[in-house]
C-alpha cells in the first residue's frame, strides 16, 4: 500500500507531432525557401535552427505555429493517445497534461484544449496543465522530449524522462538520465520503478 503515482506528460512532440506538423505548413507556405528535415534537426528550438540557416527564416519558422489551427491539426504521434488513457486507467495513478502555450496567446492555449478534448475526450480537460513553469509543478514523473527544463525551482519535485524526438535523438545524456524512445517503449516499467 502506497501514495498515488503522479505523472506529467508533455503534448508538444510527445503526444502531439510537432516537428511534423510544423515540417509540412512551413513547406506549403515557404515552397520556395530551404528547409531543415526531420533527420537533420538538432536542438530543442526550431526558430533557433531556421535562423542559423538564414536569418530571416527565423520568423518564417515563428510565423507557422502563430497560425490558426497549427495547434489543433498536429496529429497524435503513435501510440501516445492509448498510453495516457491507459495510464489514466491505472490503479492509483494520476496522469496530468503539462505543456507550455507560446505567448502568443491567440490561439494556442484555446486549440491545446481542443486537442485534448478532441483525442482524449472532454473528460480529460481536467487533467490539463498549461505552464511555462514546469518546475513548479510537483509529480513523480515528467515525461518530456525537452532535454533542459528549467524554472524559478531549481529542485523540481519530479524525475524528467527525456521522450526521445528527432532533434534530440543524438544527445548523450547524464548517466542518471532516463530515456523513454517512443510510446512502445517500456512506460509501464517507469511507472512501476516510481510506485513505492
Ligand atoms: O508550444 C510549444 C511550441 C513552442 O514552445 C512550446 C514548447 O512547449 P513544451 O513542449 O516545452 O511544453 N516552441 C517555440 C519555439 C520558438 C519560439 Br521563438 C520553438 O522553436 N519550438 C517550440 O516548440
Amino acid at each position: 500500500a502506497g501514495k498515488r503515482l503522479r505523472v506529467l506528460v508533455d503534448m508538444d512532440g510527445v503526444l502531439a507531432d510537432f516537428e511534423g506538423g510544423f515540417l509540412k505548413k512551413y513547406r506549403a507556405r515557404y515552397p520556395d525557401e530551404p528547409f531543415i528535415t526531420l533527420e537533420d534537426r538538432r536542438g530543442f528550438w526550431v526558430s533557433l535552427q531556421y535562423g542559423q540557416l538564414r536569418s530571416d527564416l527565423c520568423e518564417k519558422a515563428i510565423s507557422i505555429w502563430e497560425s490558426k489551427s497549427f495547434f489543433i491539426d498536429l496529429d497524435p504521434l503513435p501510440g501516445g493517445v492509448e498510453a495516457v488513457k491507459e495510464m489514466a486507467r491505472m490503479d492509483d495513478t494520476d496522469v496530468f497534461i503539462c505543456t507550455s502555450p507560446i505567448k502568443h496567446y491567440k490561439h494556442c492555449p484555446y486549440e491545446k484544449y481542443a486537442w485534448v478534448e478532441k483525442h482524449l475526450g472532454c473528460d480529460f480537460l481536467e487533467q490539463v496543465i498549461l505552464t511555462r513553469d514546469k518546475t513548479l509543478i510537483a509529480g513523480d514523473l515528467l515525461i518530456d522530449d525537452k532535454p533542459d527544463i528549467q524554472g524559478v525551482e531549481s529542485t523540481p519535485v519530479w524525475e524528467h524522462i527525456l521522450f526521445t524526438a528527432c532533434h534530440n535523438k543524438h544527445l548523450s545524456i547524464g548517466a542518471s538520465q532516463r530515456r523513454l524512445l517512443s510510446w512502445s517503449d517500456d512506460w509501464r516499467g517507469i511507472l512501476d520503478s516510481k510506485r513505492k
